[in-house]
This record gives structure tokens, C-alpha cells and sequence, in this order.
């Protein structure tokens, strides 16, 4: 990318020597999260990008391989879920929050925490959009019941007060674009447990993702996470294969975090 290298200037990153940024990408499902963080890793191989845990709710392991059986049995959580959300939403929250805090949570390779004026960790999602996208709206739903949702927010609130310092985050960037826009890149991928996903469902959850980062009318329990600061990126243009409006976000995200 021609901008690469302006992009990944110390002046646009933290002054504080081994100060970690976080800043966390959301947007619904298909937007092209994974897309961007690739990008980003790209323009600035200093950065930590993670993703975002899925290939291990697709594979659970339930035993361990033994000598006599070698082969690992495993479940998909994320079909089950689809297929049978009532039963399974409240389980899938759990691993996917536990998932998620785990990857959030590991040390920062040494390489990167001596970087200088500090290191930059992006996530895919957070433990918030966890909780305000997917929990909140399988509760809205039926498919989350009152008390696995008061559970659910009793051991999240809890989780997020001994660990909230190392996950906090600086920034959040929501690649918006249009449900519609959504279905259509979720179709052209045909990930197998995503058959089934319509229209009305990401409406909602593009609904959620509006009330949370753009008409801030969620109800968050986190002081700190009120405070933090949305960029907004158009992802209604396809930017996989452009590079001119690829260069035209990732000056937007420079600005943002300089
Ligand atoms: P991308 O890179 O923008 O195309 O995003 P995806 O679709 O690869 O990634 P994402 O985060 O939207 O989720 C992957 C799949 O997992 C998708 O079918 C939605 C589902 N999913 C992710 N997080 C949650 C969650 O917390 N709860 C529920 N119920 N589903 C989730």
C-alpha cells in the first residue's frame, strides 16, 4: 500500500513507552471485518491484529486425543447454535466471551511492546459487542431467557472488573455498511453454518450496532466504555480489491489514532 509507510510512523502512535493501544473493530456479520484487520496488519506489520477466535467455536474439543484414539472429537458450536439457538445461544455466549477475553488477554510479543512510543493491538470484536450485539439481542429474542441473561451479565460485569484495565479500549472503528450489503457478501462467502442467517437478523444486529456506537442509546455498565471514542468507516464500497479507497480508510484510522 502506498501509504504503508506513512501510516506506520511513530508519530501516530502512543507517546508512552510500553503503553498499549487497543482499539477493536466492529461491524455486523460479513461487513468485512476480517478484510480490514488484514489490511491493517499489512500497512503496519508493528501492530498486533488478532483475530477473532471462530475457527475454535467451530471446533470444540469435547476429549482429548488418547494412543488409542488419535483423532480429537470435536463439536461445532457455532452450527449448533444456528441450528438451534434456544438451546444453545446461552452456551455459545459464554465460550465465545471466554474466547475472546483469553486472545485479549495474552502478552504482547516482546518485539512489539519495545517498539517505540509504544504498541498497537487491534482486536476483531470485543467482549462489549459480545455482550451489547450478540447477548443483548439473543436475549431480545427468546433465545437467551431472563435467567441466563442475569447470569450471563453477572459473571460478564464481574470479568470486566478484574480484567477491564487489560482490555480497555482506546478506540473503536465500526465498518458500517447495509445489511443488505451484508447478505450479499455473506452469500458470496457460503460459510456452511450461515445458510440459514436472513435479512431480518441483521437488520437487528446492524440495529444494535447503531444504538451502541452511533445513537449511543444502549444501556452500557462500564464507565469507561461510555468515553471511548468511535471512527466511523463507509463500508458499503467493496475496498478487497481497491486499493484507492483501501489508502482512503486507512488515512482515517491514522488520523484517528495520531
Ligand atoms: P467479517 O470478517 O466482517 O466478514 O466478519 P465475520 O462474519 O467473519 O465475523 P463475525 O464476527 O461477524 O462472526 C463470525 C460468525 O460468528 C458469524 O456467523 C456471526 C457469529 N458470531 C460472532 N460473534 C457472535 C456472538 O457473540 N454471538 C453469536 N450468537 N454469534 C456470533
Amino acid at each position: 500500500l502506498s501509504s504503508s509507510a506513512l501510516f506506520c510512523s511513530p508519530r501516530n502512535l502512543m507517546s508512552t513507552n510500553n503503553y498499549i493501544k487497543r482499539v477493536s473493530i466492529e461491524g455486523n456479520i460479513a461487513v468485512g471485518k476480517s478484510t480490514f484487520a488484514r489490511l491493517l496488519q499489512n500497512a503496519c506489520p508493528d501492530w498486533d491484529v488478532i483475530a477473532e477466535p471462530v475457527s475454535k467455536w467451530q471446533n470444540v474439543d469435547q476429549t482429548p486425543p488418547t494412543a488409542s484414539s488419535p483423532q480429537p472429537c470435536t463439536s461445532n458450536l457455532l452450527e449448533m447454535m444456528y441450528r438451534d439457538p434456544k438451546r444453545w445461544s446461552y452456551t455459545f455466549q459464554s465460550f465465545s466471551c471466554m474466547s475472546r477475553l483469553r486472545t485479549q488477554l495474552q502478552p504482547l510479543p516482546d518485539t512489539l511492546l519495545r517498539s517505540r512510543g509504544g504498541a498497537v493491538r487491534v482486536y476483531e470484536r470485543s467482549v462489549y459487542s459480545d455482550r451489547y450485539i450478540f447477548a443483548l439481542n439473543m436475549f431480545a429474542l427468546g433465545c437467551i431467557n431472563s435467567t441466563e441473561w442475569a447470569v450471563y451479565q453477572d459473571w460478564h460485569s464481574f470479568l470486566i472488573e478484574q480484567f477491564g484495565h487489560r482490555v480497555q479500549l482506546e478506540g473503536i472503528i465500526y465498518l458500517r455498511a447495509s445489511p443488505q450489503m451484508c447478505l450479499e457478501r455473506l452469500n458470496r462467502r457460503a460459510r456452511v453454518e450461515e445458510q440459514e442467517i436472513e435479512l431480518d437478523y441483521l437488520e437487528k444486529l446492524h440495529t444494535r450496532h447503531e444504538d451502541w456506537l452511533i445513537n449511543k442509546t444502549t444501556t452500557l455498565h462500564f464507565e469507561q466504555l461510555m468515553k471511548v471514542p468511535v471512527l466511523v468507516l463507509d463500508a458499503e464500497v467493496a475496498f478487497e480489491q481497491n486499493p484507492e479507497v483501501q489508502d482512503c480508510l486507512l488515512s482515517k484510522v491514522r488520523d484517528f489514532l495520531s
